[in-house]
């Protein structure tokens, strides 16, 4: 399996986040990345760069005056006067207005953001675009008759929405990766999203839409991040009724029953008659994922694989979350080699 990675992700480091009330390093670290290669090396995967997007390719998915927040915003901090990492503090909920950008820093970043989780610093924006243009690559790669890709790409992705951040994530690798398949020709695509957190964005992204099948299996929002979407009644509207499809599963689940909700959501994407699937690949499900509180041991890694293969679609695997650094390498690879 060919994969994509770009080194330009440890720009993206320094950052920090509100956890259990108080401001700690971000548990989405350029660590998990050097763990992920050295394990790719030991199954002698070798990674290549990858191609040039231009910014345009964004706009499939995303807002341009989000896109441009994102890729401005540190500039603007400072010019502010201010350093270090960038979090907000305020956001428009319920009661307040909607329909007006703020021009300062601070209420533009609460505009865009949805958590006080995913902080911006001086190298996030390059280490944003090398991570989206690595999911398109991806796509591009099994466009071309490649059967299957892997996109090692950091930050993830799949919390964010068309215009929103949050979750670590800025752009929705999976989503472009997903229309980059539609737009070179495969007519009906399914995103399969396994990481231990809904993909709220990837949802929204396509939520109206029959051509994207999206299908979900997560920690249950009634407890878990992040916390306002996932659940089983959301089911896709208007012309996209009926192609979205949610497994919230409660804290404390385990390989048995993470393996008969993984079955039916690989029954749903069979009998949608996908094209290609686009697999958001997180395994922050582990026994000891420090934010997470799914059982699955890494034996059940190549478990995984081995039943999403089962569906035999041209397929990008795209990374998403997992936090248990030392133990992120055997679990990814694991998926990949099973495969
Ligand atoms: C891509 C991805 O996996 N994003 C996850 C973002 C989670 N951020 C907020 C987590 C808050 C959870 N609080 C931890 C409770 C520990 N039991
Ligand atoms: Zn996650």
């Amino acid at each position: 399996m060919r994969v994509i990675h770009s080194p330009l992700h440890a720009r993206h480091d320094g950052g920090i986040e509100l956890h259990r009330g108080e401001l700690v390093p971000s548990f989405e670290m350029p660590a998990r990345i050097a763990y992920i290669l050295s394990a790719l090396e030991r199954a002698r995967m070798p990674v290549e760069a990858p191609r040039d997007f231009p910014l345009q390719a964004l706009l499939s998915v995303h807002d341009a005056g989000f896109v441009d927040f994102l890729r401005n915003a540190y500039a603007q901090w400072r010019v502010a006067g201010m350093s270090g990492s960038m979090l907000p503090s305020g956001f428009p909920a319920r009661g307040l207005r909607r329909d007006r950008i703020p021009a300062g820093i601070n209420g533009m970043m609460g505009y865009y953001a949805f958590d006080a989780g995913t902080p911006i610093v001086e190298g996030t924006w390059d280490a944003v675009l090398a991570s989206a243009q690595s999911a398109l690559t991806a796509a591009a790669v099994v466009a071309e008759g490649e059967r299957s890709t892997f996109a090692l790409c950091r930050p993830p992705g799949h919390h964010a929405g068309h215009s929103t951040y949050g979750g670590y994530c800025y752009l929705n690798n999976a989503a472009l990766a997903a229309q980059e398949l539609r737009d070179r020709g495969f007519a009906r695509v399914a995103v399969l999203d396994v990481d231990y957190h809904h993909g709220n964005g990837t949802q929204e992204i396509f939520y109206a839409r029959e051509d994207v099948l999206f299908v979900s299996i997560h920690g249950t929002p009634d407890t878990e991040y992040p916390y306002f979407l996932g659940y089983g009644d959301e089911r896709g509207i208007d012309a996209g009724e009926g192609f979205t499809r949610n497994f919230p599963l409660p804290a404390g689940t385990g390989w048995d029953d993470y393996r008969v909700a993984l079955a039916e959501a690989l029954e749903d994407i069979g009998r949608y008659g996908a094209d290609a699937l686009v697999v958001s690949l997180g395994v922050d499900t582990f026994e000891g994922d420090p934010i997470s509180a799914f059982k699955l041991g890494s034996r059940h890694f190549p478990q995984i694989g081995a039943m999403i293969a089962g569906l035999r679609l041209p397929t990008v695997l795209v990374q998403e979350g997992g936090y248990a650094v030392e133990e992120i390498g055997e679990n990814v690879v694991g998926v990949l080699a099973a495969f």
